[in-house]
């Protein structure tokens, strides 16, 4: 795989860091399991890389700018764009030598904190990243918490929701529709308040017990007074030991104005702020499973079961930011990189998480463009390995060439097994690319010997 798929705007401000990010990418991604030296195919690449890492003129927020700048070209040509944001962790707590890492939700655990915002279509298909960000807690400040609540939000971590947002609308040609989805994490007055420029909405699950203006006091109550409207059925994924199922959902929605927090100095002053509340819930659960409930707020119009319906459905796509950072941490294997700072391995992760989209980028490419040519993914070297050990074809198509990848990850292919998923594809990949360096190698030993 040797081309910079979903990263053509490198722009380190020096053709060398470039060329060097873009091989990182590469080496990572061919074997995004193996750790840096074996995955840099030596000593010298992987010392290449540590370099890298270890310049402080490579900032992490420039290596988002590729991926980000990708996105924005590769972008449907109209619809709305759905930004979906989310946090994850990353556990360095054995890394006993790397300095400057923060505490995590658990106080004893050390680490980063990496917020990004996916990109996807309307129709669930993701098409880059749009924004990263990453922080870290300083354990001095542990436990120093108690004013925390009366903090403005700007203060607080939770203003990376509304700088991510601000990003995309920055990032965004002017007038394209896009609409911020976020769980109940980014359940902040502040986010909702924010202005938004024109096109711009939010779709962010919430808690019921948030205040609202009127008699029902309580935004989970002010919706659930309200008719339901009707039914919608939701096709549920497999998570947590849970089996994939459909949900038959009730679907109930009505206008709400949401107070300002009444423990925030000069809150008085503060408007309320117009929003449609959607409850959509299972009211009858298969057996000994937790009944599906959600609580989201949109600025979008909801006028009709369709929208509401619409809505609830972009929503359920937020799964698609969990895939990627699943990819980030469980297919590059982000948190067992050993470097000394926490800032190298903000640059790391940062590189990884570009390795992390070229792989989701991937797996729906090959879902989105099924006859587009194999090219567009593969090298040379990869597609005469899959012919040799498939048989001949003139001209594999995308979705050929992955699955032929994906089979050599494990996936089997039979009626019902649908597409490949991305980590059967890396896992293939990985092989894949240890057959072609072999292969190149032997056709070079086959030519000097003709010679
Ligand atoms: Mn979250």
């Amino acid at each position: 795989m040797r081309q910079t798929l979903g990263l053509r705007h490198v722009d380190l401000g020096d053709d060398r860091l470039n060329r060097r990010f873009l091989k990182i990418v590469d080496d990572l991604a061919a074997a995004p399991e193996a750790g840096l030296p074996e995955a840099s195919g030596g000593w010298a690449a992987a010392k290449a890389a540590y370099r890298f890492f270890d310049n402080p003129a490579v900032e992490a927020g420039t290596i988002a700018d590729a991926p980000r700048r990708d996105a924005v070209e590769h972008l449907p040509p109209g619809g709305p764009i759905l930004a979906v944001q989310d946090t994850t962790s990353l556990d360095f707590t054995g890394h006993e030598a790397t300095e400057g890492l923060g505490y995590l939700d658990h106080p004893r655990r050390r680490g980063l904190l990496v917020h990004s915002t996916l990109a996807v279509s309307a129709d669930g298909v993701p098409c880059g990243l749009l924004d990263r960000r990453s922080w870290t807690r300083d354990p001095r400040r542990l436990g120093k918490s108690t004013d925390r609540r009366s903090r403005p939000t700007a203060e607080k971590e939770s203003a990376r929701w509304l700088e991510s947002a601000a990003a995309v609308e920055a990032a965004l040609p002017p007038g394209r529709e896009v609409v911020t989805v976020a769980d109940r994490e980014a359940d902040i007055y502040d986010l909702f308040a924010r202005p938004r420029r024109a096109g711009s909405h939010l779709l962010v699950r919430v808690k019921p017990r948030r205040g609202v203006r009127g008699p029902d006091r309580l935004l989970g109550d002010a919706v659930r007074a309200s008719a339901a409207r009707g039914t919608m059925a939701v096709e549920l994924g497999r998570a947590d030991g849970r089996p994939p199922r459909t949900a038959v959902l009730t679907v109930r929605y009505a206008a709400v104005a949401v107070k300002p927090p009444a423990n925030r100095k000069g809150a008085s002053g503060l408007p309320d702020v117009p929003l449609t509340a959607i409850l959509v819930e299972e009211e009858s659960p298969p057996e000994g499973q937790e009944p599906v409930r959600w609580w989201l707020v949109t600025t979008l119009p909801v006028r009709s079961l369709a929208d509401a319906e619409r809505a609830v459905r972009w929503y359920a796509l937020r799964w698609l930011v969990e895939r990627y950072h699943f990819v980030l941490k469980s297919g590059c294997r982000v948190e067992r990189l050993q470097l000394r700072t926490a800032g190298r391995l903000d640059r790391a992760v940062a590189t990884c998480s570009a390795v992390a989209w070229r792989l989701l980028w991937l797996t729906y490419e090959a879902r989105r463009h099924p006859e587009g040519p194999a090219e567009a993914a593969l090298g040379e070297p990869e597609r005469a390995v899959l012919r040799l050990l498939e048989g001949p074809d003139e001209d594999p198509t995308l979705k050929d060439a992955v699955r032929r990848v994906a089979k050599l990850g494990g996936f089997l292919g039979r009626k019902g097994d649908g597409e490949p998923g991305v980590k059967t594809i890396w896992r293939g990949l990985r092989r894949l690319e240890a057959m072609a360096a072999g292969y190149t190698l032997l056709l070079e030993a086959m030519k000097k010997h003709m010679r």
